[in-house]
């Protein structure tokens, strides 16, 4: 009877059409005559989201008859985006015949058209939809390029998150200051949840221990006596793949209240207090911290990762027990990747339930728990190594705070068998550090020493974590448990949605209509082929000029509709793009100074009598462009903001120097505006102090679209450079090396800033950008020049101007030349496909096989 009444997919128009008037009607409870944009963009959301529930319950089915190892992928973050184009693009129909029989459509093409006949616009009806901005930038987005590959490649994999009521804060540029305003993105509902009320799993904080047998051991079984309960319920948010019916799941938590307390509150009339602890619970899941590369330290922060953490674990001990195994094939069932350090209180709830709850003696849990978990890092910065207090963890988690101290207790003991009398190294690789005036947890290496495997993101940032703040570990366990995964994108978001025209010119070229390239990016590599050919450049170079049509029509929408960017001029100027989070370490500061440094240079030359035209010459005409939020409470950075959008006022305005140069900096920078930014690019910025930027993923994005990079020897511009070729991208700066000897010499004075430098800040000084608060940018000039210029902006800038120098040349000079280098960049960009991350993942850590669909 069930496989009677089962609900079918639709599978061609008619079929979606019937679906989304169904919806209209019904679940909307509107009529076709009165449906708008957004309307129609609920319906088809609502109405592909079937389609792809039905394959979620299909393969979550096929997942509990075969019983597979699963991967749980653990993240804070997870930075989607919109997901109605992607899932367009993902869902896997193959292309057929139209209705008149003659084109082939894939299920986006088919919907376009069936919204066309109902009166729609694809585009107006995508652009209805808020991004899920649940991260702060490179992790979170990894997070979710990864959840796509692990669907993409068939591999049994949930994600694992919270599900913050606001994301990242909406950021808006007030006469030049980023100001911050509250995401509410589930102001319209959120039509691709679907919430699980049936699941509900409690969570406890504070208390204390309890134990019924007296003064036993710590590691014996205790009962923790929680104090405050909250409950945590599940939201899933069916993940699609490229050409599979796999449905895979991202389960997010909402924090709300137990029922229990607010009877008891209420019954003796402390209506107050009972809201305050309803609010209290609510609270947990409200916000996204909005730092990234930076730890806060925050007691709610904690609280978020202790419910995320006991909520998934409950939930994945619960499916691994409804097979009956017993508890030693747990870790063949299962693997759990901690994203960063944030979720490695999981590791520490795995032990206690293990031992506190099912028994088992503490040895026997610490091996399974060490086989299940893996952990990557990603920074090696001091300030975002996570450290929580002593003091607050024996509070808000009094059992997990002793079992931290066995677990301490018995890796020192290790340590101390392998390399006795050394009190030094047991003090630098205790998990605990004995500082004034508070004792602090080291959450990475409480993660490595949880953890069966250790990796970095890109090969510079994994050997790095070998050789400094991981290399007494290395001492220790040897160096096979550390490993490199370099980080990769998802080409069905960033190139075939970002860039359809680019993506129909390579499937064209190639010869390959049905996209297959998207999963086997080595089919790339043909495209080399034509990197001479003068007909392809130009058609190559028709695709980027439209595309940069289209982020001059962002900026001006942005703008008040005041166009910045010379239109007559588009092709022949130079679109120079740094977007990424805002930090002194990424160097936006750098960029800009360089900019000023042409301004000045340029109206130099025109001082000393020259023409435009003869400056044209030496300063072609180029437009540079930066986005990017700031972490609220981060000074410097919004400094750095204050000073590009100052720039941008006397640039722009100074009719003497003719549009040669134009700055522009985009106003709250997300993925769909990325999506729009990427694709336009002529040359991207990636020029972070060498050794600072673990990888960088929208390095690759850029190269991806056939932009070139300006970069530093740094995180993985080295392979991006292994695998284009050193001629095809813009290297500058110091090695990573030379870090250290560089900060030497500023700290005691054997520095020699650059000429140009010297220009830069004098200009800045002397008010140019800032006439009524000459002292505005101080902090800035003075982290230079008095402050030890620990970034090495000095250090690098000469290297970086003679670069960008190199950079025009062959942008206005050898324009075949360049377009040669973008083509032959593109053909060979395949390696940071995340699909093939997932498959190392796969195969070196998780030790998981695909289930593919029948
Ligand atoms: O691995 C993803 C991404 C890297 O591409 C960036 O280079 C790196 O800065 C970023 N790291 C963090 C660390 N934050 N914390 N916590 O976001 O990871």
């Amino acid at each position: 009877l069930w496989n009677k009444h089962k609900v079918q997919k639709f599978e061609d128009a008619e079929g979606f059409d019937d679906r989304f008037i169904h919806h209209v009607e019904t679940t909307l409870a509107r009529s076709l005559y009165n449906c708008d944009d957004l309307a129609a963009y609920e319906s088809t959301s609502i109405s592909v989201r079937d389609n792809l529930v039905i394959d979620w319950n299909k393969t979550q089915q096929r997942l509990t008859a075969r019983d597979p190892k699963r991967v749980y992928y653990l993240s804070l973050e997870f930075l989607m985006g919109r997901a109605l184009d992607n899932a367009l693009i993902n869902m896997g129909s193959e292309p057929k015949p139209n209705s008149n029989g003659d084109e082939l459509l894939g299920t986006r093409d088919m919907v376009k058209d069936s919204l066309n006949d109902l009166g729609f616009r694809l585009e107006d009806v995508l652009a209805q939809e808020p991004d899920a901005a649940l991260g702060n930038g490179g992790l979170g987005r990894l997070a979710a390029c990864f959840i796509d590959s692990m669907t993409t490649e068939n591999i049994p994999a949930w994600g694992y998150g919270l599900r913050y009521e606001y994301g990242i804060f909406a950021q808006k540029i007030i006469d030049g200051y980023q100001i911050e305003t509250p995401d509410y993105w589930l102001n319209i509902g959120n039509r691709w949840e679907i919430e699980r009320h049936e699941i509900q799993i409690p969570v406890t904080f504070y208390g204390y221990v309890d134990r019924p047998d007296g003064d036993t051991p710590t590691t014996d079984p205790a009962q923790w006596i929680g104090g405050e309960r909250v409950l945590a319920v599940a939201y899933d948010f069916p993940v699609p793949g490229y050409k599979t019916t796999t449905v895979n799941n991202l389960r997010l938590w909402k924090a709300k209240p137990t029922t229990e307390f607010d009877f008891a509150k209420f019954n003796t009339g402390d209506y107050k207090n009972s809201v305050d602890q309803q609010q209290r619970a609510e609270s947990i899941t409200a916000c996204l911290y909005p730092n990234d590369n930076f730890a806060e330290g925050k007691e709610l922060r904690l609280k978020q990762q202790y419910f995320w953490c006991a909520a998934s674990l409950h939930d994945i001990i619960r499916r691994f027990k409804k097979t009956q195994r017993p508890w030693s094939e747990f870790p063949d069932q299962v693997a759990i990747q901690l994203n960063d350090t944030h979720p490695t209180l999981a590791v520490v709830e795995l032990q206690r339930v293990l031992v506190d709850l099912e028994k088992l003696p503490w040895a026997e849990a610490w091996d399974i728990v060490n086989k299940t978990f893996a952990y990557t890092n990603h920074t090696v910065m001091q300030e975002a190594l996570e450290k929580w207090p002593v003091s607050l963890f024996s509070r808000l988690l009094p059992r997990h705070l002793e079992i931290i101290y066995d677990i301490n207790w018995f890796f020192l003991q290790e340590v101390e068998k392998k390399f006795p009398d050394n009190s030094e190294l047991l003090s630098r690789i205790s998990i605990i550090e004995e500082v004034y005036p508070e004792r602090l947890i080291r959450m990475a290496f409480l993660a490595i020493v949880g953890s069966h495997k250790v990796n970095g993101v890109a090969e510079l940032h994994s050997e790095l974590i070998k050789t400094t703040i991981f290399s007494d570990f290395v001492k220790f366990y040897g160096p096979s448990k550390f490993t490199n995964v370099t980080n990769g994108i998802t080409p069905r978001r960033w190139l075939k949605q970002a860039n359809p025209e680019l993506s129909k010119l390579i499937s064209e070229a190639i010869n390959d209509p049905k996209d297959d390239f998207l999963l086997d990016m080595t089919k790339l590599t043909k495209l080399a082929e034509f990197a001479d050919d003068h007909g392809f450049q130009q058609r190559w170079n028709k695709v980027k000029e439209d595309n940069k049509i289209k982020l001059a029509d962002l900026i001006k929408n942005l703008n008040n509709g005041e166009d910045i960017i010379d239109r007559e001029h588009i092709n022949n100027t130079l679109f120079d793009i740094q977007v990424k989070r805002i930090h002194e370490y990424k160097r936006q500061q750098m960029n800009i100074f360089g900019v000023i440094y042409r301004y000045l240079a340029i109206k130099n030359l025109l001082e000393q009598g020259a023409s435009i035209e003869e400056v044209e010459k030496k300063f072609p005409r180029k437009v540079s462009i930066f986005g990017g939020k700031s972490a609220p409470g981060y000074y410097m950075a919004k400094l750095i903001i204050k000073l590009i959008n100052s720039v941008a006022d006397v640039v722009n305005s100074d009719v003497a120097i003719a549009d040669l140069i134009k700055v522009v900096f985009i106003p709250d920078y997300n993925v769909s505006k990325a999506e729009i930014i990427i694709p336009a690019s002529d040359l991207s910025e990636h020029i972070s102090t060498a050794g600072t930027e673990a990888s960088g993923t929208s390095n690759m994005k850029f190269v991806m679209n056939g932009g070139l990079i300006i970069g530093t020897v740094d995180g993985a511009n080295v392979e991006i450079t292994r695998e284009i070729g050193e001629d095809n991208i813009f290297l500058f700066g110091n090695l990573s090396e030379k870090v250290e000897e560089l900060r030497y010499n500023h700290k005691y004075r054997k520095s020699e800033m650059p000429s140009e430098l010297k220009m830069v800040l004098n200009a800045i000084e002397s008010g140019l950008f800032s006439p009524e608060n000459p002292n505005e940018f101080k902090p800035l000039w003075d982290s230079i020049k008095h402050h030890g210029d620990y970034y090495l902006v000095s250090d690098d800038f000469a290297s970086y101007l003679a670069t960008q120098e190199l950079v025009d040349q062959v942008f206005h000079y050898e324009k075949s030349e360049w377009i040669k280098k973008c083509i032959l960049s593109v053909a060979n960009v395949g390696f940071f496909s995340s699909d093939r991350c997932i498959e190392e993942y796969a195969e070196t850590i998780w030790n998981v096989e695909p289930v593919k669909p029948e």
